[in-house]
């Protein structure tokens, strides 16, 4: 099978820097900001991140073994959500927050595929804080690889297939001293 290129959209930038400043700073403080117990290989570890899973009432999500009850939206990331609703027309509904403290925090290679983000999982992905690489690998040919360089500010949309034939992983780098944040925007489903 000739395996789709994945869909995934960069725009660089999409925060100004006063805006991007501004969130990176209110949720790094205002988020009550946990270590997520995840299954690996059949052990239960420490995720090598910190986390926060926000959203409506009513989207549960289950990941990596764990299912997590979502916080309310605190008000920056209520206004957040609005905009990329109306911008990409996605009934956004919860958010993964992923805190890396530096970089030897980061996230394997997984895909966002849970049952209830549907068969066409749409995700929009902003990234504040320090720069980190962020890897695609095609599942059947992990040799085939595309990255970026995720920016403060950065706005990465994955859409289409991409969750079917592709994994990401953000690897670890030991340059990197400064923190960041992820924000993966989702549509849960529930039950
Ligand atoms: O931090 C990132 O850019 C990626 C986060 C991620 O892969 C996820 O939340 O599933």
């Amino acid at each position: 099978m000739v395996v789709p290129d994945p869909d995934v959209l960069l725009e660089r930038g999409w925060l100004p820097p006063e805006a991007a400043d501004r969130l990176f700073a209110a949720l790094l403080q205002g988020l009550p900001w946990s270590v997520h117990r995840i299954r690996m290989f059949g052990r239960w570890v420490d995720s090598p991140r910190l986390s926060c899973w926000l959203g409506d009432p009513g989207t549960d999500y289950a990941y990596s073994g764990g299912r997590f009850e979502p916080l309310p939206w605190p008000p920056a990331l209520a206004e957040l959500r609005e905009r990329l609703v109306l911008k990409l027309e996605a009934p956004f509904n919860s958010a993964l927050a992923n805190l890396y403290r530096n970089g030897n925090d980061y996230v394997g290679w997984h895909r966002d595929n849970e049952r209830e983000l549907g068969p066409h999982p749409f995700i929009a992905s902003i990234s504040l804080g320090a720069t980190r690489r962020f890897v695609l690998r095609a599942n059947d040919e992990p040799e085939r690889q595309q990255e970026w360089s995720l920016e403060h500010g950065d706005l990465l949309v994955m859409a289409g297939s991409t969750q079917q034939h592709w994994k990401h992983a953000l690897p670890k780098s030991a340059k990197v001293k400064q923190p960041r944040i992820n924000l993966t925007f989702r549509v849960v489903r529930p039950d």
